[in-house]
């Protein structure tokens, strides 16, 4: 298998943790790219320009990193990084960890892209409370870290995602508002996975 990514995406990050916590490391090829560039190689395989896309030993390019997490966990049965006890505590937190990066890296975007006007639209705005209503919940819902618990998708999503906001909008989170998450986060992200794969 063949991933393409980079080194700050917070979809590619969670992407590339699934495959080391799944133990898959050899059995897929990184192939380092800027999706902002149309790299060539990456349009020729996935016509939306976008990372992560995984190319399967078949040829078939994979996107969404939700699909493509879900495809490595399903490639070998341990670690289940979606156990059927808890597929729906694993699910509801994977998709509370997929909103938080979805309104963090829109908001990055269009910081970047976008004049001030549109950074002040309802629609920034709107995502601005977005972002405090999920840490609201997380700080609410997340348990603490064992080392010995076995990682789910749930867990990954949202620690990567806490992770983008403190690389790209650290103003946006406030450790000390949110200790059991902060807590929870620091815990979590000195495992192997999230240490190799730190946001450059
Ligand atoms: N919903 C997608 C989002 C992927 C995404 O937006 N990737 C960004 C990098 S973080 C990208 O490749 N952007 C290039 C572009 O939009 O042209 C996923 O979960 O994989």
């Amino acid at each position: 298998m063949r991933l393409f990514l980079n080194k700050t995406s917070p979809y590619a990050r969670m992407a590339r943790i699934v495959m080391l916590e799944k133990g898959l490391v050899d059995q897929v090829e990184l192939c380092w790219c800027d999706p902002w560039s149309d790299d060539e190689q990456l349009l020729r395989e996935n016509p939306a320009g976008r990372i992560p896309t995984l190319v399967t030993d078949n040829g078939t390019a994979l996107s969404e990193s939700i699909l493509i997490a879900m495809f490595l966990n399903d490639q070998q049965l341990n670690p289940a990084l979606i156990p059927d006890s808890t597929k729906e505590q694993v699910l509801y937190l994977a998709g509370l960890g997929q909103g938080l990066m979805d309104a963090s890296f829109t908001t990055v975007i269009s910081r970047k892209y976008l004049n001030e006007e549109a950074n002040n639209s309802i629609l920034s705005q709107r995502r601005g409370r977005a972002i405090h209503r999920i840490l609201d919940r997380l700080e609410s819902c997340i348990d603490g870290y064992a080392e010995a618990e076995q990682i789910t998708l749930g867990d990954i999503s949202v620690a990567v995602a806490l992770e983008y906001l403190i690389f790209r909008l650290p103003e946006l989170y406030l450790g000390n508002k949110y200790p059991g998450l902060e807590a929870w986060r620091s815990g979590i992200t000195q495992r192997a996975s999230f240490l190799h794969t730190v946001f450059a």
